[in-house]
C-alpha cells in the first residue's frame, strides 16, 4: 500500500506489485491521496487484516507527515506483516526464532551467503543503526555466528573499524560514503544505500559505497542498482509465500 507521491516510492511500489504479479501473487497496489488521515490508514489496514483473500499487507514508507508510521505498523496483524516490521515480529527476530525477517536485512543475509564463504567467526561491521535496516542486519549476522560491530554518527574513527571488517554493510544514507581505503582487501562489501545525484543535469543513483574504488579492493561487492534492491524485492516474495503458507496450517 502506498499513501501519496513520493517518486523513490513510486518506483518501489511498482516494482513489487510487478514482481508479485510476474509470480503469480496477485500483488494489489493500493494507492491513497497525500491527504489520507492517519484515521483512514488505519481502517484500510483493519480491513486487510480482516480479509481472508489477503496473506500479505506492506505499507511502503515514507508516510505523509500526518500519519504515525509507529502505530499504523502496530495496526498490522503480525502473520500479515511480510515486511517484519511489527514489534512482534522484531522481538522474535532478535530471538533467533522463526519468523517474517524484514527483507532489506535478509536480502543482505542472503547476498553474503550467496559468496559462499561461511559468517561463522567473521568480523562484521554494520555502518548504521537504523531499526529497519541497522539494527536487524545486526540481529542476522550475530545469530549466523559473525562477530559484530555497529557503527553510527557518533563511532569514533569509523574508517578503522571499517578495515576490520571482513563483511561491511554499508547503510548510512550518504552517497560514496565508504571509500576503498575503508575497506579490507577481500572483504565482502555490501552497499545498502540508494541515493539519488544530480550528475550532469541527470538523476543517478548512488550507493553509500564508492563502487568504481572499493571493487579494486573488495573480494565481493554489490552494486546500485541492482544489487539489495531487487534482493529485498525476493525477499518480500518469499515472506509473502511463507505468510500465505502459515495461514493455511
Ligand atoms: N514498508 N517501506 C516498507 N518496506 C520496505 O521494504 C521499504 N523499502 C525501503 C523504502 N521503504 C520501504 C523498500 O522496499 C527501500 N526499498 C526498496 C525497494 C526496491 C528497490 C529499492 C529500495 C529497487 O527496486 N531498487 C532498484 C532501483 C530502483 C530505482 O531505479 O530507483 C535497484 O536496482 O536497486
Amino acid at each position: 500500500m502506498r499513501v501519496g507521491s513520493d517518486p523513490a516510492s513510486e518506483v518501489y511500489v511498482r516494482n513489487k506489485a510487478k514482481k508479485a504479479r510476474e509470480l503469480g501473487l496477485e500483488g494489489t497496489e493500493l494507492i491513497h491521496p497525500e491527504t489520507m488521515s492517519e484515521a483512514e490508514l488505519l481502517a484500510e489496514v483493519e480491513r486487510l487484516n480482516r480479509d481472508d483473500d489477503v496473506d500479505g499487507i506492506l505499507v511502503q514508507l515514507p508516510l505523509p507527515k500526518q500519519i504515525d508510521p509507529m502505530k499504523v505498523i502496530d495496526a498490522i496483524d503480525p502473520a500479515k506483516d511480510v515486511d517484519g516490521f511489527h514489534p512482534i515480529n522484531v522481538g522474535m527476530l532478535h530471538l533467533g526464532r522463526p519468523s517474517l525477517a524484514p527483507c532489506t536485512p535478509a536480502g543482505v543475509i542472503r547476498l553474503i551467503e550467496s559468496t559462499g564463504q561461511p559468517i561463522e567467526g567473521k568480523h562484521a561491521v554494520v555502518i548504521g543503526r537504523s531499526d529497519i535496516v541497522g539494527k536487524p542486519v545486526a540481529a542476522l549476522l550475530l545469530q549466523r555466528h559473525a562477530t559484530v560491530t555497529i557503527c553510527h554518527s557518533r563511532t569514533r574513527d569509523l574508517a578503522a573499524i571499517a578495515r576490520e571488517a571482513d563483511v561491511l554493510v554499508a547503510a548510512i544514507g550518504k552517497a560514496r560514503f565508504v571509500t576503498a581505503d575503508m575497506i579490507k582487501p577481500s572483504a565482502i562489501v555490501i552497499d545498502v544505500g540508494i541515493n539519488r545525484l544530480i550528475v550532469d543535469g541527470a538523476g543517478k543513483l548512488a550507493g553509500d559505497v564508492d563502487f568504481n574504488a572499493a571493487s579494486e579492493v573488495a573480494g565481493w561487492i554489490t552494486p546500485v542498482p541492482g544489487g539489495v534492491g531487487p534482493m529485498t524485492i525476493a525477499m518480500l516474495m518469499k515472506n509473502t509465500v511463507t505468510a500465505a503458507e502459515r495461514r493455511r496450517a
